[in-house]
């Protein structure tokens, strides 16, 4: 069939500028007229010449608006030069899918179709979120050209009559302006589980689970939470790993997630946690965020594993898993307001260790230079340089391997662990949709208290602990390998004992801003205390100094992990 593209004239559409990870609004702004469009044809756009005769990676978590979405990007693809799509069946492809399909076809990159952990279906969120070639997110200086372009957008192209099904696999070829255009519809799963393959035992980590004549079966619990990570929970643990029925929840996609927050934490994973709380059979369990880069880790009784934790548990013991034994271990990395757990790891195994901002995006350089094969977010995002995402399925059988290796379970694991290195207790209070200027009075009350100084070398006690502080700045990070600069990253406040207390907004939300205090205190000895009263006394200084309370008028935080 032959095809011919025609240019839409349009208009710049306000607040298309993408955050933390990619744009994310309400289902209704991306149903605007024009609002879609412009967004995707400015991504085109921002790739340059480049674009010409490419290949994209296209498919999401499936929610609301993704089917609408995939219509409309394949007949702006085509009409702007692209030459084909790689699209998942039924238009599914979890993130860390995508960044490895972007690297096994080396391809341009990947679209992705997702608000991650943000709620979905009609009343709820949608999200276009832009991978480049290495499979890592867009860094900061292509959001801006995205951004930029949408401020002054004046046409896009569009093929009007090109309409391409992708609920069946197979490839699809059109005449587009005189060339060639395909769609290749794919199994969402084929090479996400061959790459898991290529980097674990799966008969070792079978007979864990399915247990042998000398150890009984490991009972894992895997709740998608309605996810994408669905599809391939089902290939990789109903199927290869033979983990049983009952093994596996929620492991159909919905649309709307069924209508809850597909967000692995203690709050919004709670059935999980109370499934593997009541039933003593359980030595295990995990949940995803929607689109498959979050992981949250429970153990028998629901021990809870932090993911600061987890990230150091993993570094501590990678030489277990036949992808590290292979390529070798290089350095570590976190995040900033990621509890300092892997560091005492990185010491010791004397690794290179980094601290960067907020965000997938700051890892990948340092993954390309050869020197990063391990980082961490304290918001449930664990990964190793085999992909450019956190990966959540990864972090489960990268757990699963630990534990068939040390024979041990969850907790032991954790207990033996904070006795060798001590423990960083961690906390992170969120404060989902305050007013906006409330929010933003606070930070720059905060830099204020930056500016001046006077509060350095101040004593503040609650409940009788008493903290002293020893620096306070907003974190700012230089790309070792590129030298680009990411200023005002997050408010911290440093304390004499190496405690830390970091303030900052979100960059994920859809709507108002949501306040991000992360708490984090290490002890050496007492290592066995309830987290949440340790660290008590330092949420109180931290609200007495923000004066969060006096700004927001909140009383309590939305969610505590
Ligand atoms: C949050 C997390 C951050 C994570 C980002 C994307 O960002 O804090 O660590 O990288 O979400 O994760 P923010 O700006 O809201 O704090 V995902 O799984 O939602 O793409
Ligand atoms: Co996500």
């Amino acid at each position: 069939m032959s095809l011919t593209s025609v240019v839409v004239p349009t208009t710049p559409i306000e607040g298309q500028k993408p955050g933390t990870s990619g744009l994310r609004k309400k289902v209704k702004v991306f149903m605007e007229p024009n609002y879609t469009e412009n967004f995707i044809q400015c991504l085109l756009d921002a790739q340059g010449e480049k674009l010409q005769g490419s290949t994209l990676v296209l498919g999401g978590d499936g929610r609301y608006y993704t089917t609408k979405c995939i219509r409309l990007t394949i007949k702006i693809a085509a009409a702007n030069g692209v030459s084909k799509l790689i699209i998942g069946q039924r238009g599914l492809l979890s993130t860390p899918a995508v960044s490895s399909l972007i690297r096994t076809y080396k391809v341009l990159g990947g679209i992705v179709l997702t608000a991650s952990h943000n709620p979905g279906g009609i009343r709820n969120d949608f999200g276009i979120k832009y991978n480049i070639e290495n499979g890592g997110p867009a860094p900061d200086h292509l959001s801006h050209r995205i951004y930029d372009l949408t401020t002054t957008i004046k046409q896009y192209k569009i093929v009007h009559d090109l309409d391409c099904e992708f609920q069946e696999i197979g490839t699809h070829s059109f005449q587009v302006d005189g060339k060639e255009f395909t769609v290749e519809v794919i199994d969402p799963t084929d090479n996400y589980v061959e790459l898991m393959k290529s980097i674990f035992d799966f008969p070792k980590l079978k007979t864990l689970i399915r247990g042998t004549d000398g150890q009984p079966p490991f009972n894992v619990l895997i709740d998608s939470m309605n996810g994408v990570t669905g599809v391939y929970v089902k290939r990789i643990f109903l199927d290869e790993l033979n983990s049983g029925q009952d093994s596996a929840v929620r492991y159909i996609p919905l649309d709307n997630f069924g209508e809850i927050h597909p967000d692995p934490n203690l709050t919004y994973a709670k059935d999980l946690v109370d499934s593997v709380k009541n039933n003593e059979s359980f030595d295990f369990g995990a949940a995803f965020d929607g689109d498959g880069d979050r992981n949250m880790i429970i153990g028998k009784r629901a021990f809870f594993v932090t993911p600061s934790d987890s990230l150091a548990v993993l570094a501590n013991n990678l030489e277990c898993i036949p992808y590290f034994k292979k390529n070798g271990v290089h350095g570590f990395a976190r995040s900033m307001p990621t509890a300092a757990a892997v560091d005492r790891v990185a010491q010791k195994l004397n690794k290179e260790m980094f601290e960067v901002p907020t965000g997938w995006k700051y890892f990948g350089n340092l993954m390309d230079a050869g020197r990063l094969s391990l980082c961490g977010e304290e918001s449930f995002g664990t990964g190793s340089d085999h992909i450019r995402e956190k990966d959540g399925i990864w972090a489960v059988l990268a757990w699963l391997s630990v534990i068939e290796y040390k024979r041990k379970g969850v907790e032991d694991i954790l207990k033996e662990h904070w006795q060798l290195y001590g423990r960083n207790y961690f906390t992170r209070y969120d404060y989902e949709e305050c007013e906006s200027d409330a929010a933003s009075d606070m930070m720059q009350h905060l830099e204020g208290l930056i500016k001046t100084g006077e509060i350095v070398g101040k004593s503040f006690s609650d409940s009788g602990k008493q903290y002293k502080i020893k620096k306070m700045d907003n974190f700012s990070y230089t790309d070792p390998i590129d030298n680009s600069e990411a200023m005002n990253q997050g408010v911290r406040i440093l304390f004499e004992d190496g405690s830390r207390l970091i303030f900052r907004l979100s960059g994920t939300g859809s709507s108002g801003a949501t306040i991000r205090v992360y708490i984090d205190s290490y002890e050496k000895e007492n290592v066995t205390a309830d987290a949440q009263a340790m660290l008590k006394p330092l949420v109180n200084i931290g609200l007495q100094i923000s004066k969060l309370k006096e700004f927001t008028g909140r009383e309590e935080p939305t969610v505590i992990t």
